[in-house]
C-alpha cells in the first residue's frame, strides 16, 4: 500500500484513478469540475438562507463565525446539479457499491466560514453511526467550492491515511494537509477519514456545500422526507428523486406502493 498524501487531479482524470486516490488516501480533489457559473447559482439561492437562519445551528463543534444551512434542495434547484454530479456519483459508485446496492444523501449543507473562525476540531462524519468495520465505508463526503479555497480562508483540513487508523489518537500537525482549490473543485472524502473546517485568517469568507451519501441500508443523517417537502422532491429528476431516498433497497427494505422500480410490492 503507498503512502497516503491529499492529491488534486485535473478534471479529465479517471473514475478508476480518482476512486484508487480516495480509497487508498482517504480523500482527493478533483479540479474544476464544474463551471463557476453552477457555483455562483448555488450561492445566490443560498445568500437569504446563510443570512436569516445562518447562526441557527452555531455550536463548539460548528463554530460561532460560521454560517450554515441545510435540506439544500429545498433551497436551491441549480444545487442538484452538485449534489448529482456524474463524475462524482460515478466516483461514490466504486467505493460504496461494493457495500450496498444504492446509496443515498445523508446531509446537504451550505457552510459559509467567516473571517476569524478558528479551525473546527478533526473528525470523522461516520461517527454518526456506532460502529466501524475496517475496510468498509459507511459514507462519502463531497465538498464543492463554492468560493475560491486557500490555506488563508479556511481550506478544510485532511489527514490522509486516518481512515486506516485502528485506534483514535490525535493527529500530529505534520499529519494534517490543508491544499488550496478553486471554485467549482471538489474535494470527496471517506466518512472515516479525519477532516475538519480550517481557521479563517482573511477578511472575506469561505463557502462550500457538504453532501454526504451513505449505504443504502443505513438510517440516512437528515431525514429527507421530513426535510424535503414531497412536491418538490418530485419535481426533481429520478437520480436526485432516488438520491433523496425514493427507492427501495433490493426488494424489501424501504419498500412503497408507487416506487416505479419495483413493482413487486402490491400490498
Ligand atoms: O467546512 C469544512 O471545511 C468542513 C466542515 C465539516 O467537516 C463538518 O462540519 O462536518
Ligand atoms: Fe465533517
Amino acid at each position: 500500500m503507498t503512502s497516503a498524501s491529499l492529491v488534486s487531479l485535473s478534471n479529465n482524470s479517471s473514475t478508476q484513478r480518482i476512486a484508487d486516490h480516495l480509497k487508498n488516501d482517504g480523500a482527493v480533489i478533483i479540479k474544476d469540475q464544474v463551471v463557476s457559473k453552477i457555483c455562483d447559482g448555488v450561492a445566490t439561492d443560498l445568500r437569504n438562507h446563510f443570512d436569516s437562519e445562518g447562526t441557527y445551528a452555531e455550536s463548539d463543534f460548528n463554530g460561532y463565525n460560521t454560517l450554515r444551512t441545510s435540506g439544500i434542495l429545498a433551497k436551491s434547484r441549480a444545487s442538484a446539479d452538485l449534489i448529482g454530479e456524474a463524475k462524482v456519483m460515478s466516483v461514490i459508485d466504486e467505493v460504496l457499491l461494493p457495500f450496498c446496492e444504492n446509496y443515498r444523501i445523508g446531509s446537504t449543507t451550505g457552510i459559509e466560514i467567516l473571517p476569524g473562525e478558528s479551525a473546527q476540531v478533526l473528525h470523522r462524519d461516520d461517527s454518526i453511526y456506532p460502529m466501524r468495520m475496517p475496510g468498509m465505508e459507511w459514507q462519502v463526503g463531497v465538498m464543492w467550492a463554492l468560493t475560491d479555497f486557500t490555506v488563508e480562508n479556511g481550506a478544510t483540513q485532511v489527514v490522509p491515511g486516518s481512515h486506516r487508523w485502528m485506534s483514535e489518537r490525535p493527529a500530529q500537525p505534520h499529519e494534517i494537509v490543508q491544499m488550496d482549490m478553486q471554485k467549482g473543485s471538489v474535494l470527496l472524502y471517506l466518512g472515516s477519514t479525519l477532516h475538519g473546517g480550517g481557521e479563517n485568517r482573511t477578511n472575506q469568507p469561505r463557502m462550500g456545500l457538504i453532501n454526504t451519501y451513505s449505504l443504502g441500508w443505513l438510517r440516512q443523517e437528515v431525514n429527507q422526507y421530513l426535510t424535503i417537502p414531497r412536491d418538490v422532491a418530485m419535481s426533481y429528476p429520478q437520480h436526485i428523486q432516488r438520491l433523496l431516498g425514493y427507492q427501495a433497497h433490493g426488494l424489501f427494505l424501504g419498500k412503497y406502493p408507487d416506487d416505479p422500480d419495483n413493482t413487486w410490492y402490491k400490498d
